[in-house]
């Protein structure tokens, strides 16, 4: 792992390194996005035949094979799920659920004037799309992430892709009530959620991470169906001044196992800490073979001048995953996706059972959003309610505005009120 330090002889190499993060290569769902589009554009001509079509060529899978997953394959799934994990699915479950739950907006009125009432209702999307990866690592936990804030939401259609599931997503589906599940994936998945076949039926709005295609793909689409965001390779940023060696190293080797394209860094003014870190994390990275080859190619400890610069810079990269020593970090954290307070917030906790989300924003998006929330599924619809009063209260306003903008009609459909909303004179 790299020693960079933003003083002395090697501030260059620092400044490399740091400007190849930020500026950020051409991201690989990027390459990807010829091949997603032509996949795209044939399940959208093609329906169920194209996509059955590339599902054999792409994950093997005989055209035989249904798309729909059996209510009683997932069950079954369930009963073969070991009492551990079953409870642990449980747990986690809970906790998601529970987290979302006080996440979710309520619907409110307030008076705006007398006689003027606005208000937002809060209204769930129709359906929705969760795609569960099966590539590297099978992860049911991005089930319960992505499918249980639809459910807070009210999502009345919960449809489940993933080309391989692992019995245990399988389990998953069947714990949470997730009866819609199709043995699809790629960006021939995408298209089919996004456009719909014969056989599937579309859905608004396609959440949940995936390769380079499936990414792609999301952002082929994303002009007629809604995306939560477009992910990158996992990141993970720790700002420590004090943390301890071991605790650090097996965050970030954790972190940087899902990904050969990873990023995992250590921003500290403590050069001792610093290379304490390094040392130890390319010890632990020894063993994890895509750790390993993360760690070689995005891994740092970056040795700033003082704390000030290394806050600077951690909200410079802003990370999906942010570690810092104490809760008095969180004055100066203005870019994370999800942030972990002190030492024994080790990430992997984050990533299943402490109930946010770890659906998070990648690529410097975690300057613009925070992570999947019940919000990804819901609509702040607003209302508005005028009496006679209102009208007279407000109307003029709006006329002088109108007018303004030389916008003749708007003016008018504010006077026609107007003028029916005069008091009525009584006769002395
Ligand atoms: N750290 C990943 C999520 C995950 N980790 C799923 C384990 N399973 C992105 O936040
Ligand atoms: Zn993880």
């Amino acid at each position: 792992m790299r020693v960079l330090s933003t003083r002395g002889r090697g501030a260059q190499a620092a400044q490399d390194f740091l400007s190849r993060l930020l500026t950020g290569s051409e991201a690989s769902y990027e390459r990807a996005l010829p091949a997603a589009q032509r996949i795209v554009q044939g399940v959208r001509r093609g329906g169920d035949a194209a996509l059955l079509r590339y599902r054999a060529k792409f994950d093997g899978i005989a055209a035989s094979e249904p798309l729909r997953i059996p209510a009683e394959e997932m069950e079954a799934a369930w009963k073969a799920t070991t009492a551990e994990l079953k409870a642990a699915l449980k747990q986690a479950a809970k906790n998601i659920r529970r987290f979302a739950q006080k996440q979710r907006p309520r619907d409110f009125t307030l008076q705006m004037a007398p006689g003027v009432t606005a208000g937002q209702k809060v209204i769930p999307l129709e359906a929705v799309g969760c795609y569960v990866p099966s590539g590297r690592y099978p992860l049911p936990s991005t089930l319960l992430m992505t499918a249980i804030p639809a459910q807070v939401a009210g999502v009345r259609r919960i449809v489940a892709v993933s080309p391989r599931p692992a019995k245990e997503t399988l389990a998953a589906a069947h714990m949470l009530g997730v009866a819609e599940f199709y043995r699809i994936g790629g960006a021939q998945a995408v298209a089919a959620l996004a456009y719909g076949t014969a056989s599937i039926e579309r859905v608004g709005k396609i959440v949940g991470p995936g390769n380079a295609y499936v990414t792609a793909a999301k952002k082929a689409v994303s002009f007629d169906c809604g995306i939560d965001m477009l992910a990158g390779p996992t990141e993970i940023v720790i700002a420590s001044e004090n943390g301890t060696v071991e605790g650090i190293a097996a965050d970030l080797v954790a972190q940087a196992e899902h990904d050969p394209d990873a990023i995992a860094i250590l921003v500290t003014s403590n050069a001792a800490l610093g290379r304490a870190v390094a040392a130890k994390t390319k010890l632990r990275a020894q063993s994890n073979a895509i750790a390993k080859q993360s760690i070689a190619a995005n891994g740092a400890v970056i040795l700033t001048r003082d704390v000030e610069e290394a806050r600077m810079l951690t909200n410079q990269l802003a990370a999906e995953h942010l570690t810092v020593d104490s809760s008095a970090d969180l004055a100066w954290v203005r870019n994370a996706g999800s942030v972990f307070v002190g030492r024994w917030s080790s990430q992997p906790l984050g990533d299943y059972v402490s109930g946010p989300n770890h659906t998070l924003p990648t690529s410097g998006l975690a300057r613009l959003r925070g992570g999947l929330s019940v919000m990804d599924y819901l609509k702040l619809v607003t209302v508005q309610e005028y009496s006679a009063t209102g009208v007279r209260q407000l109307g003029p306003s709006a006329v002088a505005l109108a007018e303004a903008e030389g916008l003749v009609g708007h003016a008018d459909a504010v006077r026609v009120r107007l003028q029916s909303a005069k008091p009525v004179r009584r006769r002395a």
